[in-house]
């Protein structure tokens, strides 16, 4: 099907460290060799992508000398030039040099948390420099696996004014950055800060400069909580907040799995891409952002393997975009929409002008309310779901 093709329209971007994850885990080293990110950029752009996106010590390694960091940025830029490829978004790593250990902003060493800011001020500069419009914060190691070393209020305020700092430090430059927090339980730390797209939104009403932060929400990280990912995106979108996405695919509560998107909660992910294409006012997208890829190509695949299932990743989305508008369309999920009063939701519950006086007055609403018979009503949710179910399975 030709439209099951990606393009650059599409807005589907790859991080550099997905596809070039080497595989290596706790019990076990690499499967795979390294790849050139000049390679990820021609591949991805040959596949239909729309950008890429990148920590720091993905393109430039850690404690690179000036002028190496320089000739991996050239290269890079050279790539983007070539292919037409964009950098949406650029984030740091604070987690995997022995310093982050504790944590970067939060760490109970001062010394860590100041080259943490200056390291990331870095970064700013360059995904100033290279167009993105998204600076995305992971705080994995930002938190602790005892009670007892982490004065959690100490550290909710050196979060802050971490990102109250750079905040400043973006709108001073003049540079049009919006930052994205991803919220994460656990792993690698035992309990990270800001666990959750809850906690992260009430931590951003809390900062000097929260209009210009948000969240960027990943599907797995969620479902690690056993939180429902639709609810929290749908919260997100509510409070004007979902400022960028991280799609992929997790088998409930367990540790991350990262998997290609859509091979997880599969009836999930259908909702997800419903509520991000179809659930914006008048039906149109809720969300106009990058559909950003955070997922690892399975540890037992070779490059081969790699290569498909970033291609996997955009053609589930479509499928699932394809399978949404079939859903939209159908008759007969119009009507159980309507009998399941999905509509009626969104009406106000007092009339326009009505007060509580006048609901206090309204013998209707209390009084004469027969009770029972309201109470009997059936919403037939259940067949809503198995249309969906249906759909999802193509056999509608
Ligand atoms: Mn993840």
């Amino acid at each position: 099907m030709s439209d099951l093709r990606p393009t650059p329209d599409d807005k589907f971007t790859f991080g550099l460290w997905t596809v070039g994850w080497q595989a290596r885990d706790p019990f076990g080293d690499a499967t795979r060799p390294p790849i050139d990110p000049v390679e990820t950029v021609h591949r991805l752009a040959d596949m239909g992508a729309y950008g890429v996106t990148f920590h720091d010590d993905d393109l430039i390694p850690f404690g690179s000398e000036d002028t190496a960091r320089d000739e991996h940025i050239k290269r890079f830029r050279a790539a983007l030039d070539e292919t037409g490829l964009v950098v949406p978004m650029v984030t740091t790593n604070l987690f995997t040099h022995p310093i982050f250990k504790d944590g970067g902003f939060t760490s109970n060493d001062r010394a860590i948390r100041r080259y943490a800011l200056r390291k990331v001020m870095r970064n700013i500069d360059l995904a100033a420099e290279l167009g993105a419009s998204t600076y995305v914060f992971w705080g994995g190691r930002e938190g602790a696996e005892t009670d007892a070393a982490k004065d959690v209020r100490a550290a909710l305020d050196r979060y802050r004014e971490g990102i109250d700092l750079l905040a400043d430090y973006v709108v001073d430059r003049g540079y049009g950055l919006r930052f994205a927090l991803e919220p994460k339980p656990n792993e690698p730390r035992g309990d990270i800060l800001l666990p959750t797209v809850g906690h992260a939104l009430a931590f951003i009403a809390q900062l000097e400069h929260r209009e210009m932060v948000g969240v960027n929400p990943e599907v797995g990280h969620e479902q690690m909580a056993g939180l429902n990912f639709v609810h929290g995106i749908s919260q997100a979108l509510w409070a004007g907040k979902l400022f960028h996405i991280d799609l992929n695919g997790q088998h409930g509560p367990k540790f991350d799995q990262d998997l290609v998107f859509g091979h997880g909660d599969l009836l999930s992910a259908f909702f997800l891409v419903d509520l991000l294409e179809n659930g914006g006012p008048g039906g149109g997208p809720a969300y106009d952002g990058p559909r950003h890829f955070d997922y690892k190509p399975m540890r037992t695949e070779d490059l081969d393997g790699v290569w498909a299932s970033a291609a996997e990743n955009m053609r589930t989305y479509l499928l699932l975009k394809q399978r949404a508008a079939a859903y939209r369309a159908d008759p007969e999920v119009q009507q159980a929409l309507i009998t399941s009063k999905v509509p009626e939701l969104s009406v106000p519950t007092l009339s326009d002008g009505e007060t509580y006086s006048d609901l206090l007055a309204d013998t209707s609403a209390y009084e004469s309310l027969d009770v029972e018979a309201v109470a009997a009503r059936g919403y037939a949710f259940g067949r809503l779901d198995q249309l969906a179910v249906e759909h999802v399975m193509g056999a509608r």
